[in-house]
């Protein structure tokens, strides 16, 4: 291939001799939460992943380079820069590549990136999927798609009720995606632990999630895994009363006539404001145990092969 990930030295050595790497996306920076507690998040996620054995990877285009690994200076600016920078997902990537732009890479995107440089462990807090009115609007996140087509086993708290969650579990179904819950049986909502939606697979130990991927690979399947890991019972929100602001927030959305690629990053700020510095505080702490629970994984993995 003509196009290499431009991996930090710590990254590429890591690689090299086979250590744990955890990947992690920068559009959570840019455009999933505020400046300046999107870059001391992204810091301590990053030395959370240390603190479990593994080296962080945080995956961003910039001045057209696929990117694995980036400097404090480089994070600052991603989260400086905000929404400024190109939310990119798949469709993007030859566009932002093409005019050596910069690019905050979605889950899809991180996906890409992640498996050209040889990662197969990514966290972040939530996917993209199906949203409420998809029967009409086809608005259904490019992330599951690449779920089914690229081998990353991707690390989240579920999909936040900003989405339809039935009909993103069916999406994820139809495309062969296997979806294991972490320590329960039932598929978490982001914010809160529970959707009322039951799991087909479960998974209590990051040696079980490691099995399941080796089985992937081994098998050659070609596709992703999705782990759904609830945020921690301290940190765990009222979905009612989220449900309500969620609610609010669609109607919103739906009067300003925001659509497209700017839905997603719409709601997530109207939330957060919302529910004022709740919500942010509890996204961070569902981010840092995704962080954690993938840097077992990882390493559980890097034991195996
Ligand atoms: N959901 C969140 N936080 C996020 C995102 C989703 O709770 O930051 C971001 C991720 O980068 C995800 C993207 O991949 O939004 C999905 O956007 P879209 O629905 O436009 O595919
Ligand atoms: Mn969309």
């Amino acid at each position: 291939m003509k196009y290499k990930v431009d991996c930090s030295e710590e990254v590429r050595l890591a690689l090299e001799q086979g250590r744990p790497v955890v990947a992690l996306e920068s559009t959570i920076i840019s455009h999933g939460m505020p400046y300046p507690k999107n870059v001391e998040t992204a810091l301590s996620v990053e030395q959370t992943i240390r603190d479990n054995g593994a080296v962080p990877a945080t995956i961003a285009i910039i001045g057209g380079h696929l990117k694995a690994g980036l400097t404090r200076d480089e994070l600052e600016y991603f989260g400086k820069k905000g929404t400024d920078i190109t939310k990119t997902s798949r469709r993007d990537i030859p566009v932002v590549v093409a005019r050596k732009d910069d690019g905050a890479t979605t889950v899809a995107a991180t996906m890409i990136i992640a498996h050209m440089a040889g990662i197969d462990v990514f966290a972040t807090g939530g996917i993209g999927g199906v949203h409420r009115g998809a029967e009409t609007t086809m608005d259904i996140s490019a992330d599951l798609e690449e779920l089914s087509r690229t081998p990353v086993m991707v690390i989240c708290a579920g999909a936040k009720a900003i989405l339809d969650l039935p009909l993103t579990m069916e999406v994820l179904e139809t495309k062969g995606v296997p979806v294991v819950g972490y320590r329960t049986d039932e598929l978490p909502a982001f914010y809160s632990r529970e959707s009322g939606i039951t799991l087909n697979t479960r998974s209590d130990s990051p040696e079980d999630l490691a099995a399941i991927w080796k089985a992937i690979k081994d098998l050659e399947m070609g596709n992703g895994m999705l782990v759904t890991n609830p945020i921690p019972k301290q940190y765990s929100m009222d979905s009612a009363k989220i449900g309500k602001v969620i609610e609010d927030a669609i109607a919103e959305m739906n009067s300003r006539g925001i659509k497209g690629k700017d839905v997603t990053p719409f709601l997530l700020d109207k939330v957060q404001k919302l529910t004022g510095g709740n919500s942010l505080e509890a996204n961070i702490k569902l981010v840092l145990n995704n962080a954690e629970l993938a840097a077992k994984t990882a390493c559980a993995l890097a034991t195996k092969a």
